[in-house]
C-alpha cells in the first residue's frame, strides 16, 4: 500500500499527560511510529502542500496559536510541555487573552494534549501526509493510500485541540477531495474513541457522511460526544451516524456495527472514502477496552475493501506499541486484497 510519512512527525514528544487524576507517560509517543514502520514497506515522504489546505479547515487564529504556543510558554519562564488546566465552557464570550494558561484553555479541551517544542512541526507534516495520500488517490496513482499520521487528528475541531490531536488530518484530506470534485465523501472512524472533532466540523454539512464505531461515551473518553442521538443538524441532518458499543466488545458485535456503517456509506452514494483507523480497539491496548484481535484487524480492512471505493486511510490511535505494527499491517492487507 502506498504510504506517506515524514520523519518530522517524530518531533512531537510530550513527556506526560493527566489521566484519571494522575500523571502518566504520554501514551501517544513517537515510538508508535517505529513499530508501524518496522512492519510496513518503506514509506514515501509527503509533498509539502503548504498552509492553504490546513487553513481551509482550521481557523487562522487557532493555527497561529498552535505555531507559537510553546514559545509563549517558554517566554513565561516555563519548562517542558505547555499544558492547560482551566477550560471555558464553549459558547461563552469570545475574550482576547494574553496569558498562555488562558490561551491553552481557550484553544484546548483537555489536559491529555500537551504542546511540546516539536508539536507544530509534527502536526503540520502529519497533515501533509494525509494530503499526499489523498493527492495520490485523486491523481489515480493508487486506488488506496495510507497516511501514517502522527499526531492523530480526529478529536480536534476547526479551532481547538484535544485528545492528542492538533490538526484534523481526516478532515483536511476530505476537504481536498471535495475541492477536487471527488465528493460526496464518507469518513468512517473505527478508532476506539469517538472522533468528536471530525463530527463537529461536518455536523451541519450534508456533503460528508461521518460514520463512527466507538466505545460508549457514557463510559469512555471523550464523554461529551459520540452518543447515538447525535445525527447531524441543518443541511447535515442525518449525515452523522454514531454506533457506541460497550466495553468488552468482541468481533461479532463489532462486525455487525461495521456492516451497518458500510451499508450507510453505500446508500449515501460516497465516491471517496476516508478511514480514520485506530488500532486501539485491540484486546490489550493499555487505554482501551474493546477485545478485537489482530485477525479482526484484517477483517475490518477486508470488509471496507468490499465497498470498492477510492480510499485514504489516516492513522489515528493505537497504544499497544509492541503489537501496533502487526495490527496496522493486518488492517492494510485486508483493505488491499479483501
Ligand atoms: C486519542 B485517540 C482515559 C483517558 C483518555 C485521552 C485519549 C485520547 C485518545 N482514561 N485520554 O482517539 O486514540
Ligand atoms: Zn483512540
Amino acid at each position: 500500500m502506498l504510504t506517506f510519512y515524514s520523519e518530522h512527525q517524530q518531533a512531537h514528544a510530550p513527556l506526560r499527560e493527566l489521566n484519571n487524576g494522575e500523571w502518566m507517560d504520554f501514551a501517544e509517543s513517537p515510538a508508535r511510529l517505529g513499530s508501524i514502520l518496522a512492519a510496513l514497506p518503506a514509506p514515501s515522504p509527503p509533498r509539502d502542500h503548504g498552509l492553504e489546505p490546513i487553513l481551509a479547515v482550521h481557523a487562522g487564529d487557532y493555527v497561529r496559536f498552535l505555531r507559537g504556543a510553546h514559545d509563549e510558554w517558554l517566554a513565561q519562564g516555563r519548562e517542558d510541555d505547555a499544558i492547560g488546566y482551566a477550560f471555558p465552557v464553549r459558547g461563552r464570550r469570545p475574550l482576547k487573552h494574553n496569558r498562555i494558561d488562558a490561551r491553552l484553555g481557550q484553544y484546548g479541551f483537555d489536559a491529555a494534549s500537551p504542546i511540546s517544542a516539536g508539536t507544530w512541526t509534527s502536526a503540520y507534516w502529519a497533515a501533509q501526509s494525509a494530503l499526499s495520500a489523498m493527492g495520490a488517490v485523486i491523481a489515480g496513482e493508487a486506488r488506496c493510500a495510507f497516511a501514517l499520521c502522527r499526531p492523530p487528528g480526529h478529536h480536534c475541531g476547526r479551532d481547538y485541540f484535544g485528545g492528542y490531536c492538533y490538526l484534523n488530518n481526516a478532515v483536511i484530506a476530505a476537504r481536498a477531495a471535495l475541492d477536487a470534485g471527488r465528493g460526496p465523501v464518507a469518513i468512517l472512524d473505527v478508532d476506539y474513541h469517538h472522533g468528536n472533532g471530525t463530527q463537529d466540523i461536518f455536523y451541519e454539512d450534508g456533503s460528508v457522511l461521518f460514520a463512527s464505531i466507538h466505545a460508549d461515551p457514557k463510559s469512555d473518553y471523550p464523554y461529551f460526544w459520540g452518543h447515538a442521538d447525535e445525527t447531524g443538524e441543518g443541511e447535515g441532518a442525518g449525515t452523522t451516524f454514531n454506533q457506541p458499543l460497550p466495553r468488552g466488545t468482541t468481533w461479532p458485535a463489532y462486525s455487525a456495527a461495521l456492516d451497518k456503517a458500510l451499508e450507510r456509506i453505500a446508500r449515501f452514494g460516497a465516491r471517496t472514502l476516508i478511514v480514520s483507523y485506530g488500532a486501539d480497539t485491540f484486546e490489550s491496548d493499555p487505554i482501551s477496552e474493546f477485545k478485537l484481535t489482530t485477525p479482526d484487524m484484517h477483517r475490518i480492512g477486508a470488509a471496507i475493501h468490499s465497498l470498492d471505493l477510492p480510499t485514504v486511510t489516516v492513522m489515528e490511535g493505537g497504544y499497544r506499541i509492541d503489537a501496533l505494527g502487526r495490527n496496522v499491517e493486518a488492517y492494510l492487507a485486508g483493505l488491499e486484497t479483501g
